[in-house]
């Protein structure tokens, strides 16, 4: 009972600076929702503040110019990761996201694995859906960057969505194989390694009316699992369609 008041009172702390679209509501960040789904675990609740790529400018009190930015206090912690370890130090009291030191260490790897292989195998399939999410001085911003980064048009990139959403679903493969066994990575209850794959999920749902998954994949029913959890916090959230 009183980690639950403490949690409450706390939470009037906390403001997450995010990325939105051009709707404000439709939060997409992948990393966000890390962090967002981390929040909750911990029984916390931040003031979101939605950004546009474009508004760098409004985080610049955090030294770098990415989001999501957590400001806690006088705390000021970007990066999502950081974020993660950040809460699991300050809230030792709440649920734990990672269960112990070993716990920690294998989930920077899922981290690693979401951020490296799901995210771009993700961004094949989504990115014009992700571009039509924006405001007309983020898509801007945003065909010219990511151009640059895939070295070719955005239509390019999401040419051949079939052939892209067979290679994202072979990618799963490692998760669809564990998840017979388990209900989450973390085990039988979630914990930060499940957030940081299923932002990845978000992050689609968010954008794009793309079906990443098969219904009968058992990556299907851990995502509806997870879009429960916290009084369907993911599930409820405004999505571009
Ligand atoms: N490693 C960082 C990655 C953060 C990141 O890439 N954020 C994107 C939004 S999802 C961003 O701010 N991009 C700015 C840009 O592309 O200019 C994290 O986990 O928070």
């Amino acid at each position: 009972m009183t980690a639950v008041i403490f949690a409450v009172m706390d939470a009037s702390n906390f403001t997450l600076y995010e990325l939105a679209g051009a709707d404000r509501e439709v939060r997409f960040s992948p990393h966000a929702w890390k962090v967002l789904m981390a929040l909750a675990h911990k029984g916390l609740r931040a003031e979101r503040v939605p950004l546009r790529f474009t508004d760098r400018d409004k985080i610049a009190f955090s030294g770098q110019a990415l989001l999501p930015v957590l400001v806690h206090g006088h705390e000021t912690v970007s990066d999502s990761w950081r974020i993660a370890l950040y809460l699991e130090d300050r809230f030792p009291t709440q649920p734990s996201l990672f269960q112990g030191d070993v716990a920690t260490a294998v989930t920077r790897f899922v981290n690693s694995w979401a951020d490296t292989q799901l995210l771009p195998a993700v961004a094949r399939i989504i990115l014009m859906d992700v571009y039509h999410c924006l405001d007309t001085e983020d898509k801007t911003y945003f065909r010219a960057s990511r151009e640059k980064h895939f070295g070719m048009a955005l239509e390019q990139v999401v040419a051949d969505q079939p052939s892209r959403l067979a290679d994202l679903r072979k990618a799963l493969q490692p998760l669809r194989h564990m998840l017979k066994k388990q209900d989450f990575i973390s085990g039988s209850v979630a914990g930060y390694a499940d957030y940081c794959v299923f932002g990845m999920f978000m992050w689609a749902r968010c954008c794009s009316a793309v079906e990443l998954l098969e219904v009968d994949d058992v990556v299907t029913a851990w995502r509806g699992r997870l879009l429960n959890e916290f009084g369907g916090l993911a599930g409820s959230a405004p999505t571009r369609f």
